[in-house]
């Protein structure tokens, strides 16, 4: 039995028909929890428009009766920020439905696409036009367009390409008041006035609901080498990035970071995982670099660098993939650790920044301050490391029990937060605020940004409709 008045359901059955509207118990579960089953909620309904317009005509009667509305996308965020509250009156807004791509413009080198469509039918769509879009992350066969706008999503290519901020031209965005805001110019140069597509990317659907984008596409790539390094520490892999930069340049398109515990988490629970190399190192790195033209020397290149880095102590061991398999397997060690994670028992996450020199001095400091505080933890350490970003996820000591360990989880943010603040970091590198942080960002963020922030949404957001606890 919906908490929603009469009325207000029926017009709702009038926007978006019965096939947009989700209300019983069983149909709406996967909506109301995400991914990790970190958060859930309760909602009223889950509706599911079709078009801009009906998302508009949502809104509007959402405000005419002042009903909260939770923009979702493939509910793969890892803040929550797209779960409802526990109240049960709130309307999840899912976008699945919206999942068009509008038009490819190959000599544009755009691809306007609506914000429910996945990140990986435009990965395909441009490839089929012979182009790239090189946003690339784990949750890529289920997030949308929408919610990489909404979370201005990271991944394992902004090293090269930069984010989901640097690949987007243009915003179709509906308003929290109804009113459908159409800036979908394709244009790289656009100086008039402020750039109002960056209040909505990263807003965590604060602000309004992204109905569609046109994204910058790039030239294909014809050759790609990738290598998993043993390391002997998080200093030499920094200063294997320097070396690999140096002589690649822009040819270097990942290179992600893993502690042995992260990968040691991804052999225990990902079926089909192997260890490259019979012994084991504290850290390893995958690398890969890429190219337009098909036959670029890049192994070449790649063995130059790690030669360096061989004789100067910096490298234990590498091996360069020989095959599309090999490739496979060791981007599946990489990208299986959030899944191997979960395995086991609640985890803590932390998505921090910090300026890529200061890497090695925040992973030695804050190890040491949490295995004095809270020994037998397990620090679960990887990520974008050339964009300054870990992923430094904490699991609880073997055999400790969840409700110890979640007991401890304030007291463990604030150790990594506060070393984060030391290094002048973010404690958001690339997932949002949501509700997960949102408390965090208050002792966190510089106060006058707060200020700015909260004057932006009560200007665009007066009623506080869009995405309520969420962010601010
Ligand atoms: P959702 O989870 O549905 O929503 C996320 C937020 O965006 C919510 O606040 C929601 O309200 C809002 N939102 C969604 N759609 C809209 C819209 N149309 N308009 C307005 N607001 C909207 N993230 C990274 O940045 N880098 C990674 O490498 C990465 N790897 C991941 C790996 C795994 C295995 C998983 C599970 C997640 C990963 N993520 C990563 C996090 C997540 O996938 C991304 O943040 C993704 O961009 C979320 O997209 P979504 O469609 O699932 O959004
Ligand atoms: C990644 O880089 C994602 O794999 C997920 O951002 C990180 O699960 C996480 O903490
Ligand atoms: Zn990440």
């Amino acid at each position: 039995m919906s908490k929603l008045p009469e009325e207000f359901i029926r017009g709702v059955e009038s926007v978006v028909g019965a096939l947009g509207i989700i209300g019983d118990a069983e149909r709406m579960h996967s909506y109301l929890s995400d991914w990790r089953n970190a958060y859930r909620g309760e909602a009223a309904l889950i509706v599911r428009p079709a078009s801009t317009e009906e998302v508009a005509s949502m809104v509007r009667l959402c405000n005419q009766y002042q009903v909260a509305v939770v923009p979702q996308g493939g509910n793969t965020g890892l803040c929550g920020g797209s779960i409802p509250d526990a109240s049960g009156t709130q309307v999840v807004l899912s976008l699945t439905r919206m999942n068009r791509i509008c038009e490819v413009d190959a000599t544009n080198e755009t691809m306007t696409v609506e914000a429910g469509v996945i990140l990986q039918k435009v990965q395909e769509a441009a490839a089929d036009a012979g182009r790239l879009f090189p946003l690339s992350l784990g949750a890529e066969g289920s997030c949308t367009i929408g919610g990489n706008l909404a979370t201005n999503a990271g991944g394992t290519a902004v090293l090269r390409y930069g984010n989901m901020r640097d690949l987007t031209l243009g915003l179709e965005v509906v308003l929290p008041d109804g009113q459908i805001w159409n800036g979908l110019r394709g244009l790289r140069k656009d100086n008039t006035g402020y750039d109002l597509k960056h209040l909505f990317i990263g807003s965590e659907g604060t602000l309004g609901v992204i109905t569609a984008a046109v994204l910058k596409l790039y030239p294909a790539v014809r050759s790609v080498t990738t290598a998993w390094v043993a390391l002997p520490s998080a200093d030499a892999a920094v200063q294997l990035i320097g070396i690999i930069r140096g002589l690649c340049g822009d040819r270097l398109t990942g290179f992600e970071l893993m502690s042995r515990q992260s990968v040691e988490f991804v052999l225990s629970h990902v079926v089909g995982c192997s260890d490259p190399f019979a012994e084991s190192h504290p850290w390893y790195v995958l690398i890969e670099l890429s190219d337009t033209q098909p036959d670029a020397p890049l192994n070449d290149l790649l063995e130059l660098g790690i030669g360096e880095a061989l004789e100067r102590g910096l490298v234990s061991n590498a091996v360069v993939a020989g095959s599309e398999a090999q490739v496979a397997a060791l981007w599946a060690l990489r990208e299986g650790i959030s899944e191997a994670q979960n395995h086991e028992g609640p985890s803590l996450k932390h998505d921090i920044s910090v300026p890529v020199s200061c890497i090695p001095a925040f992973i030695q400091s804050t190890d040491q301050r949490l295995r004095e505080q809270f020994p037998g933890v397990r620090i679960v350490a990887y990520g974008h490391v050339g964009d300054g970003n870990l992923h430094y996820n904490i699991s609880k000591p073997v055999g400790s029990d969840d409700a110890s360990f979640k007991a401890q989880q304030e007291a463990i943010m604030h150790v990594i937060y506060d070393a984060t603040a030391g290094f002048q970091g973010s404690i958001s590198a690339e997932h949002g605020l949501g509700q997960a942080k949102r408390a965090a960002a208050r002792l966190y963020k510089d106060p006058l940004e707060l200020e700015l922030m909260r004057t932006i949404k009560l200007t665009l957001d007066p009623n506080s409709l869009m995405n309520p606890g969420k962010v601010l």
